[in-house]
């Protein structure tokens, strides 16, 4: 037994136990477990989609993390779970990211409220960008220099790529840059890094068309829609043509008020404004942050050059400091 916190519980949920009653708190519970173990929640979703023992569920996870489940990944989970005081670590860590000069300045965070997004610039170095594209080509069994390799590509989900452990994705994941820009936008820097996965966004033609993601909210559109923050990291530069990441700027401010102004029984998915979403080119090691009330998207890619990105975001460890906010 790995003695995490909440973590059979999970399992009984999950694994489509009929006996498993999920609470208003599961998800976020849930989310704290699964990515503070360093696996994915899609990749979690999918293998107990069938029936596992608790027992595979626990030799699986520690097999994601090569072997070995570092005892500070337990003590957080636990500690964030539990309310009891980290262990010294973990609060020299959150130390080091207080103290550590701004990475956003009073522009970013000027642009953050107004338009609900800002850019982090060169979040992680051009040898980590380069690592990470070798690892998801690898991964996918492609050359990213060669176009006739990139339809047979594998481990694809759209233009998802269904990598979620490497050790060219740990560098962004613990990243001191990326994590005090995410402390700036919450307020603080207990959290946790998402465990999530790649993506590869080829060249349309006509073999390959942009399957999406098109516009959408991974948060429930209803109101009130809170505080949350998303993320992509270009590993290549991207130009907005490029497939680049697309949104409504400002969407956030107005959210709740044009949620509630829907005729009742309308869908917020029919209402999207499509015609105001704008594409956010970067250059390889930039990283979009996002408030989660905005619609936002890839968008297709009319360019010669594939796109490559890194998803991560980071999100309270604590229960109930979810609704955090600050940006100032
Ligand atoms: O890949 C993109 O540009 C969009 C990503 C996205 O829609 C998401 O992370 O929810």
């Amino acid at each position: 037994m790995l003695g995490v916190r909440s973590l059979h519980g999970l399992w009984l949920r999950w694994n489509r136990r009929a006996s498993a009653r999920r609470s208003a708190g599961d998800w976020t519970r849930d989310c704290v477990v699964i990515h503070g173990l360093g696996v994915g929640i899609e990749q979690t979703a999918r293998f107990l989609s069938v029936e596992r023992s608790f027992e595979e569920f626990e030799a699986w996870i520690v097999g994601l993390n090569g072997g070995t489940l570092e005892r500070e990944r337990i003590d957080r989970i636990n500690a964030a779970l539990s309310g009891e005081a980290y262990a010294a670590q973990t609060r020299q860590r959150h130390a080091e990211i207080e103290t550590m000069p701004a990475v956003l300045d009073a522009t970013d965070l000027a642009d953050w409220q107004e338009h609900g997004y800002v850019v982090l610039r060169e979040a992680i170095p051009p040898d980590a960008c380069a690592a990470t594209v070798e690892a998801i080509c690898r991964h996918i069994d492609i050359d990213a220099g060669d176009p006739s390799t990139w339809p047979a590509r594998r481990h694809c989900q759209g233009i998802m790529v269904q990598l979620f452990q490497h050790a060219a994705l740990e560098v962004a994941r613990r990243s001191s840059r990326i994590h005090k820009a995410c402390a700036q936008l919450w307020g603080h820097a207990d959290l946790i890094a998402t465990n999530d996965r790649c993506g590869f966004n080829p060249p349309e033609n006509a073999a390959f068309r942009f399957p999406g993601p098109h516009l959408h909210w991974d948060a429930e559109p209803t109101p009130p829609i809170g505080f949350g923050v998303q993320g992509i990291l270009y590993l290549t530069d991207t130009g907005p043509d490029q497939g680049a990441f697309c949104c409504v700027p400002g969407f956030h401010r107005e959210f709740d008020e044009w949620l509630r102004a829907l005729p009742a029984g309308c869908n917020p998915y029919d209402r999207i404004p499509h015609e105001a979403a704008i594409p956010i080119p970067g250059h390889a090691g930039d990283m979009v942050l996002w408030h989660h009330g905005l619609p936002h998207g890839s968008s297709p890619n009319r360019t010669a050059r594939p796109r490559f990105v890194q998803y991560l975001t980071m999100f309270p460890a604590r229960i109930g400091a979810s609704s955090a906010r600050s940006a100032t």
